[in-house]
């Protein structure tokens, strides 16, 4: 298994629809794996394909223990009330904004082995389920924002964007015991 890189706002590749699993290969297997590792080594609870340079339909997510793969998914309900709500992204580093999305969502999706299952995400799942999925439609949540806390967003990204190089954001094993602090620097 692998750690791979994530691509940050700016790669076209977050911008691009992405294209239906025809199959799950082995290959697409292997891919799923290092999804997994890729978002836990980023401390992440979700990572959909486009965000480490691929274009299936296809995406990771783990909530609270609540472990999926989604091969195809498409959202078949979701009932109110909206709820707004906190958001990160993996591939737009440091930066937050609250989001208005359905309160719960039921999705259709296959899973690694190829089977076909529904399942119903509220609160923190629910939403991790739409990011994911907008991901998917080359949607990112900054998309959401009123013009000026988008505005405000993409200043301050302006600014953090030349922490990484061609778009590309390294993410590092986490050394076990090991302990970070706000802003320290890697040396
Ligand atoms: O797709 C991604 O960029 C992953 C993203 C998913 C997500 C975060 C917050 C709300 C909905 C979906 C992240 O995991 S960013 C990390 C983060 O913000 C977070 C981590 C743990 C708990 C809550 C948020
Ligand atoms: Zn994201």
């Amino acid at each position: 298994m692998s750690i791979l890189d994530i691509r940050v706002l700016g790669d076209p590749v977050l911008r691009k629809p992405t294209k239906r699993v025809a199959e799950v290969t082995a290959e697409l297997r292997g891919l799923i794996a290092d999804m997994f590792e890729t978002m836990y080594a980023a401390e992440g609870i979700g990572l959909a394909a486009p965000q480490v340079g691929r274009a299936e339909r296809l995406a990771v997510v783990d909530v609270e223990g609540q472990k999926f793969t989604l091969i195809n998914p498409q959202i078949i309900s979701s009932t109110g009330p909206d709820e707004k709500a906190e958001e990160g992204c993996l591939s737009i580093p440091d930066i937050y904004g609250a989001v208005e999305r359905p309160g719960a969502v039921t999705i259709r999706a296959m899973d690694e082995n190829g089977v076909e299952y529904e399942a119903t995400g509220t609160e923190l799942l629910g939403r991790c389920f739409q990011h994911e999925i907008d991901h998917l439609d080359g949607k990112l949540f900054i998309d959401y924002l009123s013009p000026l806390k988008r505005k405000a967003a993409m200043t301050k990204w302006e600014k953090a964007k030349g922490d990484f190089p061609g778009f590309v954001r390294k993410v590092r094993a986490e050394v076990k015991g090991e302990h970070h602090h706000a802003n320290e620097t890697e040396m």
